[in-house]
């Protein structure tokens, strides 16, 4: 009789070592179902992408032309380098064959870019900042990319992107990939926030971290503290607070990825308070503070506009900006705290004085 083929222990190395990405969403879904498959699929694309602004990224000083800036400026008036579009275009390109996505919207396009061919087949939009913190590429120090998966409400047949004006609650997925020391991709499908590692040597991205949950209370705060005087009383009054007490330390990289990435692993508070001249801030809701709010909740952590939940903020255009406080959630209680205080004291004053 002929013995059935009896595997060795390296058929097990999948599961023991090596869980990929596409292979853990499918496990958080338990399903193979066509919505799960779809996720999969679209994780998987986000993390070519990943790999391929990656490799441009660690070569960047040796190639023409990867460096500086175009001479354009984006929507939002910032000049646009280089990096940021060869970025944009990544994703395009990876999406473009996909079949699975309809509509991409990014920092760097002022209107949403239409794949109509996966219309009305691929159903969900992406949103994305293709490189945040572009400031630091040139020197060589962290940055990131963000992104959003919603599903699409309609056809959108007049292109008019309205059903994207929700809140971040409709957001099906969201993540980043930090491009660090290691390349690492963070994301959730709301089912908890899972880390993986760019193993090089195989091409691939290997869960690293699973359920991450992050410390009610952190030591670190993160903001542009040369804004100071630019903000309202309530952020100055918070900043005060952490210079008299002993425990706090500030770090601040100015790539929201970097500075986010830190705070989910270690706690603290990351904070862009609106200023004089940008009373919504710096950041944009859609792309890059909706998608971390989402995953900060899922860590357990908190994310504010200073007044509500940023997941609760109805958007009403696509870049519109917004202020942030996310971190811990006894970190962004205190810092709403010191707005609430502030807010009181001037429903108090006696209007005729
Ligand atoms: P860029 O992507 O245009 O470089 O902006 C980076 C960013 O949006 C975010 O990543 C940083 O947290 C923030 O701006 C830094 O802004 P400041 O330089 O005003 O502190």
């Amino acid at each position: 009789m002929v013995e059935a083929y009896q595997p060795s222990d390296a058929a097990n190395v999948l599961d023991r070592d090596c869980t990929t990405l596409s292979r853990h969403v499918l496990q958080q879904l338990q399903s193979f179902g066509p919505e799960a498959q779809d996720l999969s699929a679209l994780m998987n694309r986000i993390a070519l992408a990943g790999k391929l602004v990656a490799r441009r990224l660690t070569r960047a000083g040796l190639l023409e032309a990867a460096l500086g800036f175009t001479g354009e400026t984006n929507v939002q008036g910032e000049e646009v380098k280089r990096m940021d579009i060869y970025a944009n275009d990544v994703f395009i390109s990876v999406f473009k064959q996909s079949g699975l996505v309809c509509r991409l919207a990014s920092e760097e396009m002022d209107q949403p870019y239409y794949i109509p061919e996966n219309c009305p087949v691929g159903r969900y939009t992406l949103l994305y900042d293709p490189i945040d913190g572009s400031g630091n590429v040139d020197i060589n120090l962290n940055v990131g990319s963000i992104f959003a998966i919603r599903r699409q409400k309609g056809e959108d047949l007049d292109q008019s992107a309205s059903d994207l004006m929700s809140p971040g609650r409709d957001q099906l997925a969201a993540g980043y990939i930090l491009y660090g020391p290691s390349t690492v991709l963070v994301y959730s499908i709301g089912r908890g926030v899972h880390a993986f590692t760019l193993d090089p040597s195989l091409g691939e991205f290997i869960l690293s971290q699973e359920n991450i949950q992050m410390p009610s209370h952190g030591s670190n705060y993160s903001v542009n503290e040369g804004n100071f005087w630019q903000w309202e009383e309530s952020y100055r009054d918070f900043i005060r607070y952490v210079h008299r007490h002993e425990g706090y330390s500030a770090r601040y990289s100015g790539a929201l990825v970097g500075d986010f990435h830190r705070i989910l692993m270690q706690g603290g508070v990351f904070l862009y308070p609106g200023t004089l001249k940008n009373p919504d801030g710096k950041l944009r809701l859609l792309y890059e503070s909706a998608p971390l709010a989402y995953l900060m909740e899922q860590a357990g952590g908190k994310a504010s506009t200073g007044q509500q939940p940023i997941l609760d903020v109805v958007p009403s255009k696509l870049h519109q900006r917004t202020p942030l406080v996310i971190g811990s959630a006894e970190d962004v209680e205190l810092v709403e705290s010191f707005i609430q205080e502030r807010q009181r004291e001037q429903t108090t004053v006696a209007p005729n004085r």
